[in-house]
């Protein structure tokens, strides 16, 4: 599936895309949602401008009806209280990804609360222990189409002492399956081919749910852009020309400032990396931010106004701050290993499901399970491991089939092994494994409850990649 900027004239003529006109930017309401003052998220149907002004609006879902919904900013250590209304035709619940959250408040349905149905709501209220970048979306079987459609939005958690920036950007990339009436393509949902390879990457990219975003900035300004993977599949691969950002920041998480330097940024679904631009220049000049992966196309652009310039900084950025996450000490001796299997080319000739054996072509044909997690398609009754609270545990991830699996882990964030058993920079929730490959990620088990493991290919998780472990109190 190519994927290209939205813009219908383009994908009926698949022409090669250029850029065209820039689109002004959108006022971004953004909500507190304290306890003293809750934020009633409605999950409901919408539609909006996700293609060009020329082109037709687009019916979705989304919070407020809107997509992306609306952005949420809370204080570190504050707590957040949301009103979820769910005003669709079916169950749904919010993940709150990457928050170290309190179980109950996780948003998983049928493992740490009951789905919540067409009319019903729920008050999701919780603490946020860590600043930084984090996200929300539907967490119900078979959620992918709920976030095809558009439900997701931002949660940033502000630093008690923010870095030293003068504009805070959020970048939301999010790839969309559209039709040629300009509609989101709902025939393919469920596909079994999809699911059973890259899963169901879309045709057009947008940025804060439009076809091409501009940030206005006054040249010399020290940018913070908060980049952030809403793709239900799609692996990202981001070029920033001449802007050398600095990374500050992986899934929320504070790492020594480094440059991005010559190669792309890669940003699987679900993740996130924050970054710090400097952007030297004239008045009118600009950097355009592409995506990369495919033929590259201009998918926003930071344009410099006719302000003074004002002198550059001309120093790196200071590290944030960082989270209190307990992390381990060496690599645990504890070690469990957690193997994927399947998909195309490796099918599975046979997995358990539901406590019983059952062949590769009864799990794609009747359940539509393709991938297995230690030989078990989809969620397995009894946990893949269970901790102490406090333990810290090793996650070896054998990826023994053909594609690339965006794993992610619940309530808690985790360091990355090298070769050596060193653990790299920084923390993640969501960790891309890249085919026939291990990843062994390490992490102190502190969170009391059930939690999730599973493949943020959101179309994988549905058709057999999720698992769970319990941390004990
Ligand atoms: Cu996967």
């Amino acid at each position: 599936m190519v994927l290209r900027r939205p813009s219908r004239r383009e994908f009926m003529a698949g022409l090669a895309v250029t850029a065209t006109g820039l689109t002004a930017g959108r006022a971004r309401l953004v909500f507190a949602a304290t306890p003293a003052d809750p934020l009633v998220l409605e999950a409901r149907p919408g539609a909006t401008q996700l293609l060009t002004p020329q082109e037709p609006e687009t019916a979705i879902w989304g919070y407020q009806g809107n997509a992306p919904g609306p952005l949420i900013r809370a204080r570190q250590g504050g707590e957040v209280a949301v009103k979820l209304v769910n005003r669709l035709e079916v169950p749904t619940t919010i993940h709150w990804h990457g928050i170290r959250i309190d179980n109950a408040m996780d948003g998983v349905a049928h493992l740490t609360q009951e789905p919540v149905a067409p009319g019903e709501s729920f008050d999701y209220r919780f603490t946020v222990p860590d600043a930084g970048t984090f996200w929300y979306h539907p967490h119900v079987h078979g959620s992918g189409p709920q976030l095809d459609r558009g439900l997701s939005g931002l949660l940033i958690v502000d630093e008690a002492s923010p870095p030293d920036i003068d504009q805070d950007v959020v970048l939301q990339f999010d790839d969309w399956r559209i039709d040629e009436d300009g509609q989101i393509d709902t025939e393919s949902f469920g596909n079994l081919h999809d699911a059973a390879h890259a899963g169901r990457l879309g045709n057009v990219l947008t940025v804060n749910g439009k076809d091409f975003e501009r940030v206005d900035a006054n040249p010399g300004d020290r940018l913070r852009l908060r980049i952030v993977s809403t793709c239900n599949a799609r692996i990202l691969e981001l070029g920033f020309g001449d802007l050398d950002p600095w990374i500050v920041a992986l899934d929320g998480q504070p790492v020594t400032p480094h440059r991005l330097g010559e190669e792309p940024l890669v940003i699987g679904p679900a993740q996130r990396v924050d970054l710090i631009a400097d952007v030297a220049g004239e008045p009118g000049g600009r950097f355009a931010i592409s995506e990369v992966s495919g033929e590259p196309f201009e998918a926003a652009e930071i344009a410099l106004d006719a302000a003074e310039p004002r002198p550059v900084r001309n120093y790196p950025p200071e590290s944030l701050l960082p989270n209190p996450v307990a992390v381990p000490d060496a690599m645990p001796d504890r070690t469990i290993d957690l193997v994927m299997a399947g998909g195309a080319m490796r099918f599975l000739e046979s997995a358990d499901y539901r406590g019983e054996t059952v062949d590769g072509r009864t799990l794609a044909m009747d359940h539509g399970m393709v991938w297995a997690l230690n030989g078990v398609a989809g969620m397995p009754e009894e946990s893949l491991f269970t901790a102490r609270a406090g333990e810290p545990v090793a996650l070896r991830l054998v990826n023994d089939t053909m594609f690339p699996h965006a794993m992610h882990l619940h309530g808690h964030h985790f360091v990355i092994y090298d070769d050596a058993n060193a653990a790299l920079s920084g923390l993640r929730d969501t960790v891309t494994v890249e085919p026939r490959a291990t990843t062994t990620i390490g992490l102190v088990a502190d969170n009391p409850g059930k939690w999730m493991l599973h493949c943020h290919m959101l179309e994988h998780q549905a058709s057999g990649m999720e698992t769970w472990f319990e941390v004990l109190i």
